[in-house]
């Protein structure tokens, strides 16, 4: 290894005299941080939305997986899986902004530069360009990479006694230079872009007129009145959740401006029909309790929620396109999703802009998401544009990976709560769920099944797909004791007992657990 020169001042400028000694690793190392920056850039600039240079990675790599690898991050990773999905898209992203930085730093070199900063910037900005088609996040993305390289040059080759010490190889220079500079950049662009993030939910729509029709004195009567029914037990979720939990095929959600957006009925029709955001809004609003359950979750999971909706009937909008001999209707979102299921689930089917008295959040659809009374969550499409009529089956998204969730949810109670009472009895609680069946009973054993009592219900809320709450009390039994819960529809039929996970039809049997008094 050949001694650095003591004095800076006496680097020479040729970068023949600065190449050399930097090795690999440092090189390495430098791309590295100017990736990180460029990741940083690219997301300051589209916070988390496909624009964003991990967005479509994500995205390709959720779509690409075998069916069996993404059933396995379903059922056993759960949102871990998602995680997992989004961490590996940030790492390849960082690893194709250091390739892109090695590349310009080679091809600057080739040109005779000393400064490589314009030419990384350039490599990363079309690679970002070319994962998302985005102008503005690419070029911050690029600008950022590009920072990172000019320093680590310009240090490398004038050097910097405050970071060099004194005997400080090129190399580390440069390696030191570039974790300085990257480091501002990664948390001012963090800061940018989760500021973004948290006001992306509304604002687009603020252009239009159109009122706020899911801000109606009836939706508040509707939440007075789920919030008046429910069971008063300590932990227990509310008949309006609190927080509705979120089912998507991307890490990143589509951030649609209602006045870009339309939705059009195609396919097997006498007419195809397009209408706007202002068309639909101007249009008679209904307000509606409805829950979803998705088939993806664990038998006594937490993917079950229930709010009021504002919207229109969507049979109002297809029907106007004339549907004479279709058998089935697929719907298409902007994410790239799309289900198809037979026609005659479409008849109470519900187009919602609204959520408990908001305009709808960007995460549950914005503009506008589908409804379809007593079917599993993935037909429930958001972010929809298309309803397409089609005349004969075909497979969705879900399906073409081998899962059945395009019908009516399976019937479960779900055993969410136990509390110990100041007078010693236990209390167990949760919700049932059985779609446009109803739920009509819930029982409890508390020796594992072998006797069964009546839980109190929640009274109902109006509806036609609407969970229900229910809560037990009990003077334990000496000691350890297996809890059952079983509920039975409007229709008298008893919650299978039969056990199943969730792929492919959606988990079924008894929720048991084990407690203690
Ligand atoms: N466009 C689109 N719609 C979608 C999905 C999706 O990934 N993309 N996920 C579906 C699934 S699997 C479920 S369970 C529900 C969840 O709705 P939520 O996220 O509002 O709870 O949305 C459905 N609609
Ligand atoms: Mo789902």
């Amino acid at each position: 290894m050949s001694s650095p020169p003591t004095d800076p001042a006496d680097t020479s400028p040729e970068p023949s005299d600065a190449t050399p000694s930097h090795s690999w690793p440092a090189r390495i190392l430098v791309a590295l941080l100017a990736g990180v920056a460029g990741v940083a850039g690219s997301f300051a600039v589209a916070s988390f939305t496909p624009a964003f240079v991990a967005g479509p990675i994500a995205g390709f790599l959720a779509r690409r997986l075998p069916g069996a690898v993404i059933t396995f991050a379903i059922v056993v990773l759960g949102d871990f899986g998602d995680q997992l999905n989004v961490l590996t898209a940030l790492g390849i992203a960082t690893l194709l902004f250091a390739g892109a930085t090695l590349v310009g730093q080679r091809a600057d070199r080739a040109l005779g530069g000393t400064v490589s900063g314009p030419v990384v910037a350039a490599a990363v900005l079309a690679v970002a360009y070319a994962v998302t088609g985005a102008p503005l996040p690419s070029l911050a993305a690029g600008v950022a990479a590009g920072l990172v390289a000019a320093v680590a040059d310009l240090v490398a080759v004038r050097g910097f006694p405050a970071i060099d010490g004194d005997a400080a190889q090129p190399g580390r220079r440069r390696v030191l230079a570039a974790i300085a500079s990257a480091l501002p950049l990664v948390l001012g662009g963090y800061a940018l872009g989760a500021r973004a993030d948290s006001q992306s939910a509304s604002s687009a729509s603020s252009t239009l007129d159109v009122g706020e029709p899911w801000a109606v004195p009836e939706v508040d009567a509707m939440l007075a009145q789920a919030s008046e029914q429910s069971l008063a037990v300590a932990g227990l979720e509310p008949l309006v959740s609190d927080s509705f939990y979120q089912v998507d095929i991307n890490s990143t959600d589509p951030a649609l401006d209602a006045a870009d957006w339309s939705l059009s009925v195609t396919g097997a029709v006498d007419e195809e029909v397009t209408y706007s955001y202002e068309e639909i809004a101007r249009m008679e609003m209904e307000h509606r309790f409805v829950s979803l359950r998705c088939v993806g979750e664990p038998l006594n999971g937490r993917k079950l929620d229930n709010a009021v909706w504002t919207g229109v009937s969507i049979m109002d909008l297809v029907e106007p396109a004339g549907v004479d001999d279709g058998c089935c209707v697929m719907f298409r979102a902007a994410d790239g999703f799309y289900e198809e299921f037979p026609l005659s689930a479409l008849r109470d089917g519900f187009l919602a802009i609204g959520m408990n008295g908001q305009i709808l959040p960007r995460g549950h659809g914005y503009p506008a998401r589908a409804l379809i009374p007593g079917h599993w969550g993935e037909i429930n499409v958001k972010w929809i544009d298309e309803i397409e009529i089609l005349d004969r089956p075909a497979d969705g998204y879900w399906e073409k990976r081998g899962w059945h969730g395009t019908g009516p949810v399976n019937t479960v109670a779900k055993l969410w709560v136990d509390n110990r009472l100041d007078d010693g009895r236990i209390e167990v609680a949760g919700h049932a769920y059985a779609g446009t069946r109803d739920v009509e009973r819930v029982e409890v054993s508390t020796d594992g099944g072998a006797t069964w009592a009546d839980a109190e219900l929640s009274e109902r809320l109006p509806g036609t797909d609407v969970w229900r709450q229910w809560v037990y009390r009990y003077e334990p039994p000496g000691g350890e004791h297996e809890v059952v819960v079983r509920a039975t529809d409007g229709t008298g039929t008893l919650q299978p007992e039969d056990e199943a996970s969730a792929f492919p039809n959606g988990a079924s049997g008894w929720v048991s657990k084990t407690l203690r008094p």
